[in-house]
């Protein structure tokens, strides 16, 4: 006899009759982990700056149609004028690894981004990333192996904050931010 089951977070669990050397039959139970899974924005929020083109959906996929923002009008210059906040949920309650990428391009050479995850432990911000954007597409990845769980919410939420700020006093204005592609992936 052998049973399978999958649980909420796409587990598989076998169980069955095993011959063991020594102690007959047992009952055993394997669980096969699930691997590293992506995890997609549900939500954003502009915390600075505005939205020029795109939505939400254009964050869901690599395929070049982009959410575009812009800078703030009124901005301190030690705030980078550009800081999108996006929210997703794990389908995992336990993360041993956590990846996060972000493909994008500004229309300036020398602008920064910068990526920062929440926090759930010290409820703030923290930064993981900070390099200098590309004038066409490219993928930023970050990976935490060391206690991952910090990011993750009560109610298994993840949240980001990708913050893009003019190094130098001269740049086009106004210049944007265009985003292809936001993703998690996480292991159990
Ligand atoms: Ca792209
Ligand atoms: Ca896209």
């Amino acid at each position: 006899m052998i049973a399978l089951a999958v649980d909420a977070a796409g587990n598989v669990y076998v169980t069955g009759i095993s011959a063991a050397a020594g102690t007959g039959y047992d009952y055993a139970t394997i669980k096969y982990v699930k691997g590293p899974s992506p995890v997609w924005p549900s939500g954003y929020t502009l915390g600075r700056g505005a939205v020029f083109s795109g939505d939400l959906g254009s964050l869901l996929l690599n395929d070049n149609n982009r959410l575009v923002m812009r800078p703030g009008v009124v901005f301190p210059s030690q705030e980078p004028p550009i800081q999108l906040i996006v929210n997703a949920t794990s389908p995992n309650e336990t993360l041993s690894k956590l990846e996060f990428s972000v493909e994008a391009h500004c229309s300036a050479s020398n602008i920064e981004q910068r990526i920062a995850l929440y926090n759930y432990d010290t409820q703030t911000y923290e930064t993981l990333s900070t390099s200098t954007s590309t004038t066409s597409d490219s993928t930023t990845v970050v990976v935490v192996t060391s206690n991952p769980a910090r990011f993750l919410g009560p109610s298994l939420e993840l949240r980001s904050r990708v913050s893009y700020k003019a190094q130098g006093p001269t740049f086009p204005y106004p210049w944007f931010a265009r985003v292809d592609e936001i993703k998690w992936t996480i292991t159990d």
